[in-house]
């Protein structure tokens, strides 16, 4: 039986486990890349298993995230994370360089390899052929230290594409039109991959715009194979070297197959406040706006900048539009500057930022009070933007440029513009933002730097023999990491101090979170479908185990976060009658008897519900490895004790 373009890379990197769906498998990871939001912890995480240097191919330490500097908590963590890099064999992308996903794109990525990243966006450098994956610090941690990384092996399913996309559509709305299709759950459990005869009319960049956004769908990852197109591209980078062919064997089997006709596709937006509330512009009709972000790790390479310039060439901004242009590298960057692209958006009154997440993150440019912002990016939860009552619409640039000119939602086809992209021959290369690591000898006499913003991991306990615990919450389907740690300007710099950081826990569903968990001393989460969806921060996890939560027990997970919570050493079960999820109430005291036993024997285990006399089964699916790090209160205990 022939195999698909996944189950080669899963099979040639194999350290355990069997190509069986639902099967733990363990990976030999060829890269890793870290960015600072996560990074400062992956690190502090690194330093705290004692491996005096990376074991990894390669590693690569990004500062994108936090570049706003507004005090000297992210100064302060950019020279830690420089100072550990240099020390432990990291390559490390100072800021200004740009997002993590587009410059590993451009300058690391390769296909047939393994990479995990800090972020959830990792699977972008599948639109080089690469198997490449979201995951926690601590799993990025242990990778760097030579450790497997592990993963329910999935179900494959192929995307089949027929024809090409016409002018002025373009990747953006195929990956729209998947999340339309499947849904941001439709991905859990899934390897999504890309083939057929359309393949062959997207550019690598247009490929990871696709993969990029397979995070919103809950995918492990996504995947294009490496053909022609991908040389060309690595030898435009100077790369030609790490090309190499992959591609499923012509009677691959796939667990689903669907096809999307790429020249049926029209212009699309994702709706406020979900990836997946996806519609035509027809249907959405002419709604004023108020704000255009293009950039972010989605859309922000050259080819979609040059698009935007196009359009804005010789046009203004609309007087009641602020558009803001974050490149998503300095090549990028210096690429506009050079050809003169950069010009045409600075005269048309685009507010140009530098080469960082921005405003996808709500570092800055949270839009005016019940605002509406169209931006090219990749999620648009509600708050997302730092400002709870903005709607947010996500789009192609070219969409998000041609609204940007007439200050309504607009379908670019309706400004009759013509523009041909053509991919250069040699991209600007200029590796001078990406510092080496020392050499071994040099590394022994290196100090790290530990800036007063760096607080002690939280303290974790070995699972006891019971867990007593009261509901402090209950929430219903498809909360989001955001939901359960926000981010943005004004807590994004303490993601190096938990105890900060949980001030603002569930802040946005319940204000008072935090307290609630401090007197309870102990505490449960139940939630619907699909918790945990969104980003990879370990915070969402490292945060409710410092307030004391033992276990979250939903109708369903999304997988990083399960993964994190794991690796935090707190209990991710599932209701096994999704309907005992009505019966339980906040403030319910709950137990759940000899949980330590009956995890170490595989056996059933029963949640109690004291207040209301109830028992209810629960479900789980750990490997042997998962239980062994939930026995010992998190893979961090876990890796000490057995080393
Ligand atoms: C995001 O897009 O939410 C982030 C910020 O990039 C996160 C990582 C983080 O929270 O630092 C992600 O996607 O994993
Ligand atoms: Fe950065 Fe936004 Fe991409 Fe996350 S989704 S890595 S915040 S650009």
């Amino acid at each position: 039986m022939g195999k698909t373009i996944s189950q080669k890379i899963i099979a040639d990197h194999l350290v355990s486990g069997q190509l069986k769906a639902g099967n733990e498998v363990g990976l030999k990871i060829d890269q890793t890349l870290t960015q600072d939001a996560t990074g400062t912890m992956a690190y502090l995480e690194f330093e705290a298993m004692g491996v005096d240097r990376v074991k990894t191919e390669l590693s690569v330490a990004y500062v994108d995230h936090n570049t706003l500097q507004s005090g000297f908590e992210n100064a302060d963590d950019h020279k830690f994370i420089q100072t550990v890099a240099k020390k432990r064999g990291v390559l490390y992308s100072r800021p200004g360089n740009g997002i993590c996903h587009q410059v590993h794109l451009e300058r690391f990525a390769a296909p047939g390899k393994t990479l995990i990243g800090s972020d959830s966006h990792t699977p972008t450098a599948g639109g080089m052929g690469m198997l490449a994956f979201g995951a926690g610090g601590l799993d990025v941690a242990v990778a760097m230290g030579g450790g497997a990384y592990y993963i329910a092996m999935p179900e494959i399913v192929k995307i089949n594409l027929i024809g090409s996309l016409r002018p002025w559509v373009s990747a953006k709305d195929v990956i729209l039109e998947v999340l339309r299709l499947l849904t941001v759950k439709g991905g859990v459990g899934r390897i999504i991959e890309y083939g057929g005869e359309g393949v062959n009319s997207l550019s690598v960049p247009e490929r990871a715009t696709i993969t990029n956004m397979g995070a919103e769908l809950g995918a492990t990852t996504s995947i294009f194979p490496s053909d022609q197109i991908t040389k060309d591209f690595l030898r435009a980078q100077g790369r030609e070297n790490d090309w190499k062919k992959v591609k499923a064997d012509p009677d691959a089997v796939y667990d689903l197959t669907i096809d999307i006709n790429l020249s049926d596709l029209k212009p699309l937006a994702a709706l406020p406040h979900m990836p997946d509330k996806v519609k035509t512009l027809e249907e959405i009709g002419k709604i004023k706006i108020d704000q255009v972000c293009i950039g972010s790790c989605t859309n922000s390479s050259l080819q979609d900048l040059m698009k935007a310039a196009s359009i804005l060439k010789g046009k203004s901004v609309h007087q009641d539009v602020s558009l803001t242009i974050s490149p998503g590298s300095m090549q990028v960057l210096n690429m506009l500057a050079v050809n003169g692209a950069l010009s045409h958006m600075i005269a048309a009154g685009a507010r140009i930022l530098e080469a960082a997440c921005g405003p996808c993150i709500g570092m800055g440019q949270s839009p005016a009070s019940g605002a509406v912002s169209l931006r090219t990016f990749n999620r648009n939860f509600e708050g997302r933007s730092g400002t709870a009552d903005a709607k947010v619409y996500l789009v192609s640039p070219e969409v998000a440029a041609a609204s940007a000119v007439t200050g309504y939602l607009t379908d670019p086809r309706s400004l009759n513009h013509t523009f041909e992209f053509e991919q250069p021959d040699r991209f600007l290369i200029n590796d001078s933002s990406i510092l080496e690591p020392a050499s071994p000898e040099e590394a022994e006499t290196l100090e790290i730097y530990y800036g007063p913003n760096i607080k002690p991991f939280p303290k974790t306990q070995k699972l006891p023999e019971t867990i007593k615990a009261k509901v402090v919450l209950k929430v219903g389907d498809n909360i989001t990491t955001d939901h359960i740690m926000p981010a943005g300007a004004k807590i994004l710099p303490y993601r190096s101090n938990i105890p900060y950081l949980a001030k603002f826990c569930f802040e946005q569903i319940k204000k008072d979170f935090a307290e609630i968990c401090k007197a309870a001393g102990s505490g449960i989460i139940i939630g619907g479908e699909n918790y945990g969806q969104g980003s990879s921060r370990e915070h969402a996890a490292l945060v409710p185990l410092y307030l004391g939560i033992k276990s979250v027990v939903t109708k369903s997970f999304a997988r990083i976060h399960s993964a994190n919570l794991i690796n935090a050493g707190i209990i991710p079960f599932t209701f096994s009658n999704p309907e005992d999820y009505d019966r339980i109430d906040e403030n319910d005291e709950l137990e759940i008897p000899q949980v330590r036993d009956l995890l170490k024997s595989k056996s059933g285990v029963l949640l109690h519900n004291k207040t209301k006399d109830e028992k209810y089964e629960l479900d789980y699916n750990f490997s042997q490895r998962q239980i062994e790090i939930l026995l010992a209160g998190g893979l961090l205990n876990h890796t000490k004790e057995n080393n």
